[in-house]
């Protein structure tokens, strides 16, 4: 990698970054790979990292169909953490955690983690008792998790609404103090400089139209850049999963719907923790830089409009007023959505689809982001060895056949 002194980079800056490396080729695709990657979001190019740097992959394209992280992943709000209810998600996410707490240095990239808590808000008696069952539940998983009395909500979140006559009171709070928020498109842009270091073609504004299979197995993958022969093909498209799967000929338990997010304009530090309540249905953080970031349900229909529509992001807005009714001057910047694939368990799908040699990750629906590294680890083991990974072997398709699902509804951080 080239160097830099201060000197270099002052007139770097000057002279709008002229001879600057670019941080991944932008290579033409070749006619064969050992494995496509379909998608550039975090979890396609982890996948692509990890099984280059894991599994010894030498050939490997990530196909694009727009910019790296342009999907789910540019365009969500930030929130790690591993407060699930079963264990099997419990282990999943705070494997992922962990991944998180080495990954500026696994990717000499700065991911910019920052592992300031997250609070779940308590408002009423029925909170208080659903939720400390919770809490147990994940000191059993092994997952830091404190108790908060109101008092000790009202300090780590300023101007937050105490009083006892608000719609929603604060009876307490939960907090995961390795929870926290890290930079989406730094995770994005670390996983692709290091996969492209590591070979992986990585090809953008190239979108995948088909797929060539013979007896069951993929044998090739079409492209708006031209055909790809390869026999292993590992798909992680997010909101567009149905769309692939159909595609491949095959259907998934997944429907495809908007969630939004909004920012203010930037204000001083006002608190570190990044806030949630299921009950109001809003949550809130603070940027780095001091924007709020805001969000709350998903959409109430399917869609593929990248939008959003006005009501729901106003009730999003409502709830964070509920919270702090200080910002209510606030000037809101701007507002998105993303398609984000829900599954009714709220637990994702990785694994084996029906098509030999093809796997898949979806799912994650509202909280993928979190799940960026584990969920490309698990996958590049999955389709290096043909074998679930142990962490995922209960996440796979087979549980929409037998019933045995994983119901996170509760833990999903926002309302569906
Ligand atoms: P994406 O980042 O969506 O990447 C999929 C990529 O596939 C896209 O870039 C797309 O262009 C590409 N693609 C699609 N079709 C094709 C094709 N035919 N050919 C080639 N490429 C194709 N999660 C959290 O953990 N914490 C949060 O705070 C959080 N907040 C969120 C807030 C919002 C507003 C949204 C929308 C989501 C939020 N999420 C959050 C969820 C999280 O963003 C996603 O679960 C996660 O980013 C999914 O990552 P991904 O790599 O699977 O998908
Ligand atoms: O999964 O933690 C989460 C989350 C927060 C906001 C949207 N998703």
């Amino acid at each position: 990698m080239q160097k830099y002194s201060v000197l270099s980079l002052a007139r770097n800056a000057l002279t709008h970054h002229d001879g600057w490396e670019k941080a991944w080729r932008n290579p033409d695709l070749k006619p064969s790979y050992d494995a496509v990657v379909i998608g550039g979001g975090g979890h396609g190019l982890a996948t692509a990292y990890y099984l280059a740097k894991q599994h010894g992959y030498k050939n490997i394209a990530l196909i694009e169909a727009g910019w790296l992280g342009g999907g789910n992943t540019g365009r969500n709000t930030t929130i790690v953490r591993s407060n699930y209810l079963y264990p099997q998600s419990a282990d999943f996410y705070d494997f992922s955690l962990k991944l998180f707490e080495n990954l500026s240095q696994e990717l000499n990239f700065n991911v910019m983690l920052r592992q300031a808590g997250l609070l779940t808000l308590l408002h009423s008696r029925h909170d208080l008792e659903v939720m400390r069952r919770n809490l147990n539940a994940m000191h059993m998983n092994g997952i830091d998790a404190e108790w908060l009395s109101p008092q000790q909500v009202a300090k780590m979140a300023p101007g937050i609404n105490m009083s006892k006559t608000a719609r929603y009171p604060i009876a307490g709070g939960i907090l995961q103090k390795r929870g926290g928020v890290a930079r989406h498109d730094g995770v994005a842009w670390g996983f692709a400089r290091a996969a492209d270091a590591l070979g992986v073609d990585i090809v953008q504004m190239c979108s995948v139209t088909g797929f060539d299979i013979k007896k069951g197995e993929v044998v090739g993958v079409q492209t708006s850049k031209g055909q790809i022969k390869t026999n292993k093909v590992a798909i992680a498209v997010a909101g567009h999963s149905s769309v692939l799967a159909e595609m491949a000929g095959f259907r998934l338990p997944v429907s495809s719907m908007a969630l939004q997010a909004c920012v203010s304009e930037p204000l001083k530090p006002l608190f570190d923790a990044a806030i949630m309540s299921g009950t109001i249905g809003a949550y809130i953080s603070q940027s780095d830089k001091g924007e709020m970031v805001m969000g709350g349900a998903l959409d109430a229909y399917p869609s593929y409009a990248q939008r959003g529509n006005i009501n729901n992001i106003e009730h999003a807005i409502a709830g964070v007023l509920e919270m702090f009714p200080n910002l209510s001057r606030v000037k809101l910047m701007r507002q998105w959505a993303g398609i984000v694939d829900i599954v009714h368990d709220s637990t994702p799908i990785i694994g084996h689809t029906p098509i030999k040699g093809m796997y898949i990750n979806c799912g994650f629906g509202t909280g993928g982001f979190k799940a960026t590294p584990a969920g490309g680890w698990t996958l590049a083991h999955t389709l290096a060895t043909d074998q679930p990974h142990k962490l995922i072997q209960d996440f796979t398709l087979k549980r929409f056949e037998t019933g045995a699902f994983i119901d996170e509804m509760g833990a999903a951080g926002i309302s569906h």
